[in-house]
């Protein structure tokens, strides 16, 4: 264990090791009851493999929990990049949220210390993550089908078509300090691929050029700065924010979602579109790896429109189930079905158009910009990765610039599936 782990804040905060979570737990009772026999005969182990926490994974002679718990720095980069623990509370928040709304796609959360930024939860097991699994090419039969049905349903219920104007506001205002988690997503996904960052990379010499010419594209960069402005300005509905791959667990039949600590009020295609660049990202990386990977990368396509068709059925459904709220109010049309059909086709329309320029936007930083992903970085030959990256790049720039040839989900997997 480095140093670094060994952090202490005036306030009573400290970072965890394998060797100090178990003493810590043992003073939890609900939890102690949980792992269950003596704590001289817990295990801890730290997992964390992620940018920015510890994830330990206890285990008692009765059970298992996660304790996550938030350094006060970006871990991937290191103590010169000082992070605010407060993002452990608005993940909580978040997890409570979207536990009301969606709680068969969420881990169970077992306990909270604001102060040690740590939060104790479910071990989920024999899940992995979701990007692992697609590296391995496992399919998931209902993995998008959840994912859209989670979408739906916290996107909705925490929009203004299910809460009152007051009810809405009260909630944003609650995520309104995650300002330093925006930040991140503000520069590295929507500024820093598009001029020399420091801390950016990409697999040089071979994607020099296309590097350079990103960063000289006034076209993309302002089709790029349209979509930060909505970042911005679009508080539509609680966002987890990060949603990767890297932050869904599968096994065969379960789906969950973790690690919402971005999570503020924004555009919902901000989400969908994370979701959507994940399985982009991962089917331009099959080609890279060993073996037939051709239906395999079909596969990852279509499960792109598996997931905004569920989304689109399931929101649709709320919408005309619970609407409650205060945009759309249901005394504009009362019987009238032509009203509520219109609405919700202009809606999903801007939802869709968001989702494919977000999706963009967070294919190209995973390739420019410094956090990569590791479907494309376990391809080791160089010039096999670049191919599979520079195809990814040309999908999403043009995904930017001629949204109008990805009017649908299908129309953009067939276009994926082509590329
Ligand atoms: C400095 S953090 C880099 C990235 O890791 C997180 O998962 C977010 O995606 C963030 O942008
Ligand atoms: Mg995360």
């Amino acid at each position: 264990m480095t140093a670094q782990l060994k952090l202490v804040t005036p306030n009573g905060y400290r970072a965890l090791t394998p060797e100090t979570v178990l003493p810590y737990l043992a003073g939890v009772p609900a939890i102690a009851a949980k792992l269950g026999g003596a704590p001289a005969a817990w295990t801890a182990r730290e997992v964390g493999d992620g940018n920015l926490n510890l994830v330990f994974i206890v285990e008692g002679s009765a059970g298992a929990v996660v304790a996550k718990q938030a350094l006060p720095y970006v871990r991937l980069v290191g103590e010169s990049w000082p992070l605010p623990l407060s993002r452990a509370h608005f993940e909580h928040l978040a997890l409570v949220e979207q536990a009301i709304h969606a709680s068969q796609f969420v881990p169970e959360i077992y306990y909270y210390d604001a102060d040690m930024a740590l939060t104790v939860m479910e071990y989920l097991t024999p899940h992995i993550i979701l990007r692992k699994g697609l590296i391995q090419g496992i399919t998931y039969p209902k993995m998008a089908v959840h994912l859209g049905q989670f979408l739906a349903d916290t996107l909705f219920n925490t929009s203004d078509l299910k809460l009152s104007a007051p009810e809405k506001k009260q909630k944003m205002a609650q995520y309104l300090d995650n300002t330093a988690m925006c930040k991140i997503s503000e520069d590295l996904i929507f500024d820093e691929p598009y001029f020399n960052a420091p801390l950016n990379r990409h697999t040089t010499p071979q994607l020099d050029d296309i590097s350079v010419a990103f960063q000289n594209d006034a076209p993309l960069k302002a089709a790029v700065q349209a979509f930060k402005w909505k970042f911005l300005n679009q508080p539509e509905a609680l966002l987890h924010a990060d949603l990767h791959t890297g932050s869904v667990m599968v096994t065969n039949d379960d789906t969950r979602a973790i690690d919402p600590e971005f999570a503020f009020y924004g555009p919902m295609g901000f989400d969908i579109g994370a979701v959507i660049a994940n399985l982009i990202l991962s089917g331009f990386a099959q080609d890279g790896y060993a073996g037939d990977r051709t239906a395999y990368k079909a596969w990852v396509f279509d499960q792109i429109a598996v997931v905004w068709n569920t989304f689109a059925e399931q929101f649709a459904k709320n919408w005309r189930t619970q609407a409650s709220g205060d945009a759309y109010q249901t005394r504009l049309y009362g019987a009238d079905q032509s009203f509520i059909d219109l609405a919700i086709a202009q809606r999903l329309s801007a939802i869709w158009a968001d989702t494919v320029g977000f999706a963009a936007c967070k294919t190209i930083r995973r390739i420019l910009g410094l956090a990569h992903v590791e479907d494309m970085e376990v391809i080791g030959d160089a010039d096999t990765r670049a191919a599979c990256e520079r195809r990814a790049l040309q999908f999403a720039r043009d995904m930017l610039l001629a949204p109008q040839n990805y009017s649908s989900a299908q129309i953009l997997v067939q276009k994926g599936k082509q590329a």
